[in-house]
């Protein structure tokens, strides 16, 4: 799926801004047609944003079921004779939109794109009215899944992942054009080979006529150093100047279609970095060199926005690994906004790109704590309808990303089941799926604690191991010393059962931001940095282990529990940014200080 943008034959609206919003706790707008107008009383909502906690209202924060929000927007007149799409990067999770009262629109997956042709319903030089019913509702067959339990108080949303249900237009939206016929999809795959880069393309056409695609290939002086003439082919690139990790270089990929007279009748460019990607034995390799992880997982997650993409927190975050020496991170627990893996595409980071399948795992609670009291696969619970959501949510994600250099690796869930066979039967047609939607990129998941290399089931199925690991958290919590023989043992075993890439995609500890102790205790900033020195001895002592990806980036908004003290507290920096002692640590690892 192809990024709106402005080109030659191509012009774009945003609808970003304030946004008439309401509630419906009462489930009566699809009845009252709300689509027609909102009622009385709605507030202005910030888009993107979640909605949840910008008004100090419990009703809003914690609201389960549809939210209704609504904008007018001026459609140029000069836009006549083209095709008008309405496109929304994401709507949490789930959405029905109408344009002037009609529906135009309908989409499952609170964290991919999805767009309607709105050509036959706009007004020219008018206001257009546009509606959005958005549901946050979690079932056993959304991703991630959650069910509704109704309470004397009214309905509550139960989930099995560990961090606050979100929900909105968490993303740009946008009005643009294309000509009606039209570039519909670009699909790049880029190889290495000494100093000749190759791409293999492919351009899917829509639209009536029959037209003559061309494209041709610019560095960033402009010049040009490939051309093709057909809707599918190979370009040769030679001296090339690649995509690196911590180089971003991308060409510039422009196809056109010219109708017989040779009139360019649409032009699209894309970003186009030239890099390879390989797992050879237990080595991660990138243009042909073995490659170390260094860096987080994250969460889109900031004060006020919730999950609302935000420039701001973008680019202090891409800044703050910088300054780290993090060459990488993981879109943990979901993919992330498109504008995110542009800027990664454009400095050279490394991504590890997730679905939206966590909590897979009744033997989890809200951390890793005590199971949940359902079994995770059955008829009730994940079943046959949640994994067709999920083939749904990984067709979207990898449609979305395949032409990102800087995605290497598909996780296609975090921490689920995986040491039953009835998790080897989910995740079979799962990993298959994946792997023949693009061949290209290795696949793997993020493997939990409660499933080791003696009872894993379904890591012969992946590319790549990835291991979740809280040794001197949640076991041998506080026990360092216990930690590493444990750590190093589990990692041994891993190293000898596969002859597969290690990369550790999440350790880390809870630390209270300011809290101190001479014996470092677990909740200080001391033990954060001391658990993490522990881990990285280990590392570097397993060959396998190409990679260390710290839990997480910053302290982030959870669901109220027990074990959360407003939020969850292993960020490295605070949720406003500032840094722990142990980002201090982590740079002179990183940047090879000490
Ligand atoms: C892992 C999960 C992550 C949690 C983390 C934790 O993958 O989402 O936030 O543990 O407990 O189980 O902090």
């Amino acid at each position: 799926m192809l990024a709106p943008r402005d080109t030659p034959t191509r012009q774009r609206k945003s609808l970003n801004g304030l946004w008439r919003f309401v509630t419906d706790p009462e489930e009566s707008g699809r009845d009252q047609e709300w689509w027609k107008g909102l009622p009385p009383g709605a507030r202005e909502m910030p888009v993107p944003s979640s909605y949840n906690d910008v008004f100090p209202d419990p009703a809003v924060h914690d609201h389960v079921g549809d939210a209704w929000y609504e904008t007018t927007v001026r459609v140029p007149a000069s836009w006549v004779g083209e095709r008008i799409v309405l496109r929304f990067g994401s709507a949490t999770h789930r959405a029905v939109v109408w344009l002037n009262g009609a529906q135009v629109a309908k989409h499952e997956g609170g964290y991919t794109p999805f767009e309607a042709d709105v050509t036959k319903v706009v007004e020219l030089g008018a206001e257009n009215r546009v509606s959005v019913v958005v549901n946050n509702v979690l079932t056993w067959q959304s991703l991630p899944p959650g069910y509704v339990e109704d309470t004397p108080d009214g309905p509550r949303q139960r989930y099995f992942h560990d961090f606050f249900n979100y929900a909105g237009l968490h993303r740009p939206v946008w009005l643009y054009t294309t000509p009606r016929s039209h570039v519909e999809d670009v699909t790049v795959v880029t190889e290495l080979a000494g100093k000749t880069g190759t791409i293999r393309y492919k351009v899917e056409v829509a639209g009536p006529g029959a037209l003559a695609v061309q494209v041709a290939l610019k560095g960033t002086d402009g010049t040009e150093v490939a051309r093709g003439a057909d809707s599918s082919g190979e370009l040769e690139v030679e001296d090339v100047h690649p995509w690196r990790p911590g180089e971003g270089y991308l060409y510039e990929l422009t196809v056109e279609l010219r109708d017989s007279a040779g009139v360019v009748v649409d032009s699209y460019s894309l970003p186009v970095g030239i890099r390879s990607v390989e797992v050879s034995g237990a080595r991660f390799l990138v243009n042909g060199e073995p490659f170390y992880f260094k860096g987080f997982g994250k969460h889109e997650d900031s004060a006020l926005r919730g999950k609302g993409h935000d420039d701001v927190f973008m680019v202090a975050d891409f800044a703050l690994m910088e300054w780290l020496g993090a060459n990488s991170f993981r879109t943990s627990h979901y993919p992330y906004a498109e504008e995110v893996l542009d800027y990664a595409d454009r400095h050279g980071v490394v991504v590890i790109d997730e679905a939206p399948a966590v909590g897979l795992n009744m033997g989890l609670g809200g951390g890793i704590f005590g199971g949940q009291g359902f079994t995770t696969f059955s008829d009730q619970t994940v079943n046959d309808a949640t994994r067709e959501a999920h083939r749904q949510a990984l067709r979207e994600l990898i449609a979305r990303d395949k032409n990102h250099p800087s995605v290497v690796v598909w996780s296609i869930a975090n921490e689920p089941e995986s040491d039953t066979p009835e998790s080897r039967a989910y995740f079979e047609p799962l990993a298959a799926e994946a792997r023949q939607l693009d061949a290209s990129r290795p696949v793997g998941f993020a493997n939990v604690m409660l499933a080791p290399p003696d009872k894993d089931l379904i890591t012969d199925l992946f590319d790549v191991i990835m291991l979740n690991r809280y040794y001197g958290w949640y076991i041998a919590t506080g026990d360092l010393a216990a930690a590493e023989r444990e750590l190093e043992a589990e990692l041994n075993a891993w190293a000898t059962k596969y002859d597969k890439p290690i990369i550790i995609t999440e350790y880390g500890a809870d630390t209270v931001a300011g809290l101190h102790s001479v014996l470092a205790a677990p909740w200080t900033e001391d033990y954060q940095v001391e658990l993490l020195a522990m881990s990285h001895r280990v590392f570097d002592r397993v060959d396998a282990v190409v990679g260390e990806q710290v839990w997480a980036f910053a302290d982030f908004a959870t669901p109220p529990a027990v074990m959360r003290v407003d939020g969850n507290k292993k960020g490295v920096f605070t949720r406003e940014r500032r840094p722990k002692v142990a980002a201090h640590a982590l740079r002179r690892r990183w940047r090879r200080l000490e």
